[in-house]
């Protein structure tokens, strides 16, 4: 390695080797590191419809899980209702857990069949 060797920077462009090139054929190894950051991947929660949870269970739960005011909750309710599931929210995948986990276990309590699933965007 040649005695002025140091780390590549932005200011040394595409010089290989970070200094004037190949004086004594250094392998010009270029080390500037990639500094973007990636997005985490995010999760649909989706709710599905069955024949026998009631409307007024599944608008509640919606407000309560998914801080939807009742308007909302019960408009999303009717969509499940009409066309068999629909996306209730987007979250990073521990949240879209946690939501998925505290609706499966509250419907459970309540012995409806209501089925809440997540899937990556
Ligand atoms: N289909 C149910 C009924 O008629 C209501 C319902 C809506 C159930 C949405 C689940 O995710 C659901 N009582």
């Amino acid at each position: 390695m040649s005695a002025n060797w140091r780390p590549a920077t932005l200011s040394d462009k595409d010089t290989p080797g970070g200094g004037p090139p190949g004086r004594d054929g250094e392998a010009g190894v270029l080390t500037r590191t990639r500094t973007r950051t990636q997005r985490p991947p995010l999760y649909k929660v989706l709710m599905l419809n069955d024949d026998y949870t009631p409307m007024e269970f599944v608008v509640h739960v919606l407000e309560r899980f998914f801080g939807m005011s009742h308007a909302q909750a019960f408009h999303l309710m009717l969509t499940v209702h009409k066309k068999g599931v629909a996306v209730v929210g987007v979250f990073s995948f521990e949240v879209a857990e946690t939501k998925v986990a505290q609706v499966m276990d509250f419907a459970r309590r309540h012995q409806h069949p209501l089925q809440c699933t997540m899937e990556k965007e």
